[in-house]
């Protein structure tokens, strides 16, 4: 057992009600300290699960009027005995019982730090502890899906099952290892190859989704670039259905980044419009040209707008060379007005299917653009989440990838023929590299460092 933790777990601020969160062993003795119920009896003699209507106080003075909890461990979140008080949401009585309590002997919980008694009681592994914080944090209703088949434990039956055949081939190895005189049956080099590639196959589908899960988690980092004036303020304000952007017909309207959440059709998307981009001379445009380099390189998504009404210029050819081998889409905006850009030139940089055309006054294609940005995310062969869970955290994507490696390194030592204590060293690496998803195989301080990005009260 641990100390006994509070923490607030609604947001600080006006609302209908706040709720303040013991756990541990002392959860309900401290509340019995602060809390007394309508009944007249003290709270720990009423039974479990019940709401208990009452007043917390201090001294003589009521300080709010309450409902509490008592949720018995070990069926409860931390497995821990659990204890909330519902009071009125507000500053004020929120503050002075939490501080109340704190004063009775409980100790401010950690960032996370509820989370974390649920995996390490063992309630959750970790995946599923952290897909609790991704489902708080997600945008859109897909990233909460992803997170919510997480927390569900897609991927961590996932993650169990494949450690379970690694297991097998090294308990069969072993046998082979420390027995080599017995006729115990051990598996040939055919048979571990087989399982190997199969291990190599699932790892390849978990990955083939990842790209698609991260996004949905953490958003699609779009940029629009394009030289002045040819409607990327227009265009950021029409994805955005409202006027964010300034947009006038004078070249370097926008002078600094606007960055923007949206989310086209469950997809969230980090927009970010630019200051467009031209050999400058003025200083402050200079510097929000910069800064559009900068967004630039880390964008995953370029959306590169050209005006159809004027020729294609020096930096425009330039922009298209850079957005060459990047994830990125060309619009052709102004369609309204006689067409004058040479779209064969453009197709040496791009391909057809990466070209739109568009008028954003006329609000012309822009369900084009956006059907094509689903598409992308999801890409061709995405067919939903079937068998393969959505991996969406980098640090799972990672993990997956060094499994993957050490999966090539032991078919290699296979194929090779070399010895099983040899091929047992890949395979134990493989075995960890996953076990680091469920929290099976991982350093403490890098747990702690995963809980400590967790908001308080979780
Ligand atoms: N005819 C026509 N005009 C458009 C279209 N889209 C935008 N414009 C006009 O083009 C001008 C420039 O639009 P902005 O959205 O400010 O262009 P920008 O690329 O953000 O310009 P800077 O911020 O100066 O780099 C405005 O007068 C818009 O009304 C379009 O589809 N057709
Ligand atoms: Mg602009």
């Amino acid at each position: 057992m641990y100390d006994t933790i509070v923490a607030i777990g609604t947001p600080l601020g006006e609302s209908a009600i706040g709720i303040i969160r013991l756990s541990g062993e002392k959860a309900v003795a401290l509340a019995d300290k602060v809390f007394q119920p309508k009944s007249g009896r003290p709270f720990k003699d009423h039974p479990p699960r019940t709401m208990v209507y009452g007043h917390v106080v201090e001294g003589e003075e009521v300080i709010d009027e309450v409902l509490t909890l008592y949720m018995k461990g070990p069926a409860t979140y931390t497995r821990e005995d659990i204890v909330e008080i519902n009071c009125h949401g507000g500053i004020v009585p929120i503050n002075r019982i939490l501080t109340l309590l704190l004063r009775e002997g409980a100790r401010m919980a950690e960032p996370g730090e509820f989370t974390k008694r649920a995996f390490l009681s063992g309630r959750l592994d970790l995946a599923q502890a952290e897909a609790v914080m991704d489902l708080i944090s997600a945008k859109t209703p897909a990233g909460f899906k992803v997170a919510y088949d997480q927390l569900e434990g897609q991927l961590s039956k996932k993650v169990v099952g494949l450690r379970d055949r690694i297991t097998q081939i090294m308990a069969s190895i072993e046998v082979g290892i420390d027995y080599p005189e017995e006729d115990i049956v051990e598996m040939t080099y055919q048979e571990i190859k087989s399982v190997l590639e199969d291990i190599q196959a699932e790892l390849d589908g978990m990955l083939k989704s990842a790209e698609t899960g991260k996004v949905l988690r953490e958003g699609l980092h779009t940029v629009i670039v394009g030289k002045p004036n040819v409607g990327k303020s227009s265009l950021m304000n029409a994805l955005l259905r409202e006027s964010r952007a300034i947009v006038t017909d004078i070249p370097g309207t926008t002078r600094d980044i606007i960055e923007e959440h949206l989310n086209i059709r469950g997809i969230p998307l980090k927009i970010v419009d630019t200051a467009g981009i031209r050999e400058t001379e003025d200083i402050i445009e200079k510097i929000g040209v910069e800064r559009t380099k900068a967004y630039f390189n880390r964008a995953d998504l370029i959306i590169l707008v050209l005006s159809g009404a004027e020729d294609l210029t020096l930096d425009e050819e330039r922009m298209l060379e850079l957005v060459r081998e990047r994830n990125a889409l060309v619009l052709i905006n102004k369609t309204d007005l006689p067409q004058i850009i040479d779209e064969k030139r453009i197709l040496e940089f791009v391909a057809e299917d990466r070209l739109i055309r568009i008028s954003i006054t006329r609000e012309h294609g822009l369900d084009a653009l956006e059907e094509k940005i689903v598409a992308m995310v999801y890409g061709a062969d995405f067919k939903g989440q079937g068998e393969n869970p959505l991996i969406s955290n980098v640090r799972h994507i990672g993990a997956v990838h060094r499994a993957l490696a050490h999966t090539r390194e032991a078919l290699s030592s296979t194929g090779q023929g070399m010895p099983y204590d040899f091929i047992e060293v890949d395979i134990k690496n493989i075995y960890e590299a996953l076990g680091e998803i469920s929290g099976d195989t991982i350093e403490d301080d890098v747990i702690a460092k995963i809980f400590s990005n967790f908001c308080l009260g979780k």
